[in-house]
């Protein structure tokens, strides 16, 4: 097997509390359906799912209009997240983390940096998710989790972080292709890398892929791997709250999932912001099942 043998501990959070359209909660859901399971034990993997942790519908919830919709839902489920993400890496467990819109990435890498003194962070989106409540356009929380990570914006986001944060040379994105305008001027001083679909047209997705493993190994004790589904184009992944054209092909996220399977870095995954009610037949859930079973050394032959 390509990645060592592991035990994947499948953490569904159907929040749909960070993002303005609604069908991200079901996106745990449809990437089971998609044959997870059985692909992820095809990969050599024992696969242990914990099943969704309980999140309230938004309906039952009044909506602030402020610069931080639903604070408080989004810190209690992240609270939850985190600890079940530390208590998996704890127990030697390979936490696969499925949303959900990305808002609990809060949750994910709150957890992960109380168990990891230096963690490294792959973050594929087609967006920078570098907002704070002082820049969003939008007041949607599913913008801010990366500044949240490096401790920037609302500290009441940063609860599940006990004080540390990831530190932003260790941090890398892989498919930007929109930024919000103070969201740029934020990231250009920010010291994260940022692999820019300019980047992938010039030199191509194994090189950027070589570089961007590099720079999170280099001095870390695990690695992240973030995906935002809309980093894939929505040609190829319709099933998004907020597509933006010109993004990677199927074969493109595939060749740099394989990669990072290759080298077997990743301590942690978690896939975001499948929309099913926006995806034709579920195929947005298929490339995200087939993009995580890739990741994990799933191979045709
Ligand atoms: B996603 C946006 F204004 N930047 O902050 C914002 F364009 O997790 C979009 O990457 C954020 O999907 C997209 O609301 C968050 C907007
Ligand atoms: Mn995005
Ligand atoms: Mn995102
Ligand atoms: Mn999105």
């Amino acid at each position: 097997f390509l990645v060592g043998p592991k035990t994947v501990r499948i953490i569904g959070v159907p929040l749909d509390y960070g993002a303005d359209r609604r069908g991200v909660d079901m996106g745990p859901s449809a990437i089971r359906y998609a044959g997870l399971h059985e692909k992820l034990r095809q990969a050599g993997h024992q696969v242990v799912d914990l099943g969704n942790l309980p999140v309230p519908v938004p309906e039952s919830r009044e909506v602030a209009q402020t610069n931080l919709k639903y604070l408080d839902e989004i810190v209690k489920v992240s609270r939850v997240l985190a600890r079940a993400v530390e208590k998996a890496v704890e127990e030697d467990a390979y936490p696969l983390v499925l949303g959900g819109d990305h808002s609990i990435a809060i949750g994910t890498i709150g957890g992960l940096v109380r168990h990891f003194q230096n963690l490294g962070v792959l973050w594929f989106d087609a967006h920078g998710d570098y907002n704070t409540d002082q820049t969003s356009p939008s007041g949607n929380i599913h913008g801010m989790p990366v500044a949240t990570a490096v401790g920037l914006g609302h500290p009441a986001l940063q609860a599940s972080f006990h004080g540390r944060f990831v530190n932003p040379a260790k941090i890398v994105y892989v498919g930007v292709r929109t930024l919000d305008p103070e969201e740029a001027q934020a990231l250009r001083q920010s010291g994260t890398t940022v692999f820019s679909m300019h980047e992938i047209d010039r030199y191509g997705m194994r090189d950027v892929m070589a570089k961007a493993m590099d720079i999170v190994t280099d001095g870390t004790d695990g690695v992240h791997l973030s995906f935002d589904i809309d980093a894939v184009d929505p040609l190829y992944a319709p099933g998004s709250g907020t597509p933006f054209s010109g993004g990677l092909t199927e074969r493109e996220a595939h060749l740099a999932l394989e990669l990072l399977a290759e080298s077997d870095i990743l301590s942690s995954m978690e896939m975001v912001e499948v929309n099913p009610i926006l995806d034709e037949h579920n195929r947005t859930g298929q490339l995200a099942a087939n993009l995580i079973a890739s990741a994990l050394g799933h191979r045709i032959i």
